[in-house]
């Protein structure tokens, strides 16, 4: 029996092979859940179906969540197809490039709006929407950045829309609580996915974050998925509003660590 057996699970955010979202899809299928997609666009048809095939799952519907009434539409077609829902997972951040380089001082108000709209206030939308489908024991997850807590660089409007995700999920937490649904994050390290590799200056980070993190390694889509089924599965019953770090330890270092490689050898002779 896995994990996730008997649980219906809807994942939003899926766009490709690399997305967090298939990562969790993937670790969620292992674990028996009953699986569903949402995604955006109907460019995204060609490479989610295909995808939706490999996991055998039927249920996948477009939603731009943007929108109040595709959002209740497939919440509407969620309750026909799978009666009630267990999980629902939120991979899903947007901000126009303009806002993402450059200072941060120059974000219009459009393109801040927007970033809310969609990187946070979607989350809140899906809530709302999903919380009269949803049973005792369920989870609602959604996936954030360090940009969130301390300055980086050129994340600029997404760092701030960050904040407010992670505030956005300590809140849900508290009205959830006493449903019995828990409500909580992940912030993962910087992973090579289409929403990344629109950024200028992203290898170089990339390529830093593994040089200044504890573990000294990037991390991937399967380290979030199996974190995602620990934070949506009854292992994880009494956890509800955190913001669990999927980094190699990246944010607890104040100060990088000057020594080339610091293995437990070179950590023992001093
Ligand atoms: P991705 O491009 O694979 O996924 C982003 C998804 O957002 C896409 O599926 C896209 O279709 C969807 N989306 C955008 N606008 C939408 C809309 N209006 N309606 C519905 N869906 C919409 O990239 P990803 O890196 O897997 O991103 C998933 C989540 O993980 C995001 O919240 C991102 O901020 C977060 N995250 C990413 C990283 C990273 O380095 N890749 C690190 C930490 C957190
Ligand atoms: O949350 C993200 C991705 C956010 C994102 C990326 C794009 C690129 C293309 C949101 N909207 C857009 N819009 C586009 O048009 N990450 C954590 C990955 C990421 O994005 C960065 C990063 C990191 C890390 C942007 C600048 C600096 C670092």
């Amino acid at each position: 029996m896995g994990l996730l057996t008997g649980k219906n699970a809807l994942i939003f955010g899926l766009a490709n092979d690399k997305s967090i979202a298939w990562g969790i899809a993937q670790a969620f299928a292992r674990e028996g859940a009953n699986l569903g997609f949402s995604y955006a666009g109907e460019m995204l048809t060609k490479r989610v179906r295909p995808l939706a095939e490999q996991l055998n799952v039927k249920f996948v519907e477009e939603c731009d969540v943007a929108s109040d009434e595709q959002i209740a539409a497939v919440a509407e077609k969620a309750k026909a197809h799978f009666g009630e829902i267990d999980i629902v997972v939120h991979s899903i951040g947007f901000a126009n490039k303009d806002e993402l380089q450059g200072y941060f001082y120059n974000t219009s108000r459009a393109g801040f709006h927007l970033a809310m709209d969609i990187s946070v206030y979607s989350f809140v939308g899906l809530a709302r929407a999903f919380q009269p489908l949803m049973r005792r024991g369920g989870s609602l997850l959604t996936l954030t950045y360090y940009g969130a807590v301390k300055v980086a660089p050129n994340y600029n409007m997404m760092g701030v829309a960050k904040a407010a995700l992670e505030a956005s999920t300590r809140y849900l937490a508290a009205d959830f609580g006493p449903q019995g649904i828990r409500v909580n994050a992940i912030s993962a390290g910087p992973i090579r996915t289409l929403a990344a590799m629109g950024v200028s200056g992203f290898r170089d980070m990339y390529k830093n974050y593994a040089d200044m993190a504890p573990m000294r390694e990037n991390v991937t889509p399967a380290d979030c998925g199996n974190a995602a089924v620990f934070l949506c599965s009854d292992m994880a019953a009494h956890t509800t509003g955190e913001i669990l770090y999927v980094d190699s330890g990246y944010n607890i270092m104040g100060v990088m660590d000057p020594r080339k490689e610091s293995n437990q050898a070179s950590v023992v002779s001093g």
